[in-house]
């Protein structure tokens, strides 16, 4: 296993010690699964004043980083290792940092990351040499040294063996969108202060039941940007579209013949979808994930696909033949990426690849040796 190494240019290395020399960062990088390079910025100034930054052309508050001092510490530091590594630049004009973009992190076997002070870098370092610019959310900090340390933490959490053997990143909260429920331990009770009763019985279906309830009312309360769209049958968020054309969530049982006929009309073999049951067992597994295009109250077009937490898949799509060619099944097959983006799902994919298909190659969906379609989210 090659381990994941960061080189950190800063200009206050120092910061770093501490934070990444405790717990389970600290154990990643004595067993050498992460290794940590920490460079100082400094040292690569050439003037007889060491200076890394200078006045802002054009005027301005605050000091500017130069170009040259952080190619020159790149360079140096680019030559202690291969590969070259992804260049992160730390920056409140960045992309915010979300699970989505640890993962990909998580990819490259060796990340440098730079972290500015003052009014922030040379804009042609970044042009020319920094691969992807990352911000820890909206909110000023002194410099970007703390958002490298959330970075490294966050990014390492992903490397094979560094959470140990049970834990695994994947199967956690933030990959199916749903906040956690909350724990207790012993004592049952403290200053009369009890723990809830369902978890002190065996029963495990109901504590189950019970948990999962807490993680929906929590992320309603907390977070309702992680929720798919809900909406109440009639008063229905929609994209009002050309000609009228709306899409919506499919309402179970009220669209189930308007279905059951599209899918007819597409040529659909019958299958345990088209079981009544089936689909509601799907709605309540992932609500959102079945969208269906309406002009003047009749459905023209469908589009299912379920989430199991590992990935979305589609399962059909269906255009009244009347209605092709109108751009509508790539609105309701963009409707539901958005929303499986919305909790937590990092791919959908659909099988087989039907003609009916093929459209999916022009929404940036590629071909998997010819037997699905599959984009990453
Ligand atoms: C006056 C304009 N300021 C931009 C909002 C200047 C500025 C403030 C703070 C420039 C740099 C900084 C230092 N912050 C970081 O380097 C930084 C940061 C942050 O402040 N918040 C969230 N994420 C990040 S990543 C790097």
């Amino acid at each position: 296993m090659t381990p994941l190494r960061f080189d950190v240019l800063t200009l206050f290395p120092g910061a770093f010690t501490g934070p990444l020399d405790v717990s389970m960062i600290r154990r990643a990088r004595e067993s050498g699964l992460v290794e940590i390079a920490l460079h100082d910025i400094r040292e690569h100034a050439t003037d007889r004043h060491r200076s890394v930054d200078d006045y802002p052309f054009g005027g301005g508050q605050g000091m500017v980083m130069r170009v040259d001092v952080l190619d020159a510490a790149l360079g140096h530091v680019r030559t202690l290792a291969e590969p070259p590594g992804h260049v992160v630049y730390l920056t409140p004009q960045g992309e915010p940092l979300t699970d989505r973009v640890v993962r990909q992190l998580a990819h490259h076997p060796r990340l440098i990351l730079v972290c500015g002070r003052y009014e922030g870098v040379d804009e042609r370092f970044i042009e020319q040499r920094v691969d992807r610019e990352i911000s820890i959310g909206d909110y000023v900090l002194t410099g970007g040294e703390l958002p490298a340390m959330v970075l490294i933490d966050a990014v390492s959490r992903h490397v094979p063996g560094v959470l140990g053997d049970e834990a695994s990143p994947a199967d956690e909260s933030f990959a199916d969108g749903l906040l956690e429920h909350p724990q207790y331990t012993r004592p049952a009770e403290y200053h009369g202060w009890k723990v809830p009763e369902v978890l002190l019985g065996g029963d495990h279906a109901s504590i189950e039941r019970w948990r999962q309830e807490q993680r929906v009312e929590r992320t309603r309360a907390r977070r309702p940007d992680r929720l798919p769209p809900q909406e109440s049958a009639g008063q229905d968020r929609h994209k009002v579209g050309i000609n009228g054309v709306r899409v919506r969530s499919l309402n179970y049982p009220a669209d189930v013949p308007a279905l059951a006929q599209l899918w007819r009309a597409a040529g659909y073999e019958p299958g345990p979808l088209d079981e009544p049951r089936r689909l509601a067992a799907l709605l309540d597994h992932a609500p959102g994930l079945a969208v269906v295009a309406e002009q003047a109250g009749q459905v023209i077009a469908a589009a299912v696909a379920g989430f199991d937490g590992l990935q979305a898949d589609l399962y059909r799509v269906a255009v009244d033949p009347a209605n092709r060619r109108r751009g509508i099944g790539s609105a309701l097959v963009s409707t539901i990426e958005d929303r499986a983006r919305q909790i937590g799902c990092q791919r959908i994919a659909a099988a087989p690849v039907t003609a009916e298909m093929m459209f999916l190659g022009s929404l940036g969906w590629r071909e998997w040796r010819g037997l699905a379609y599959v984009r990453d989210l």
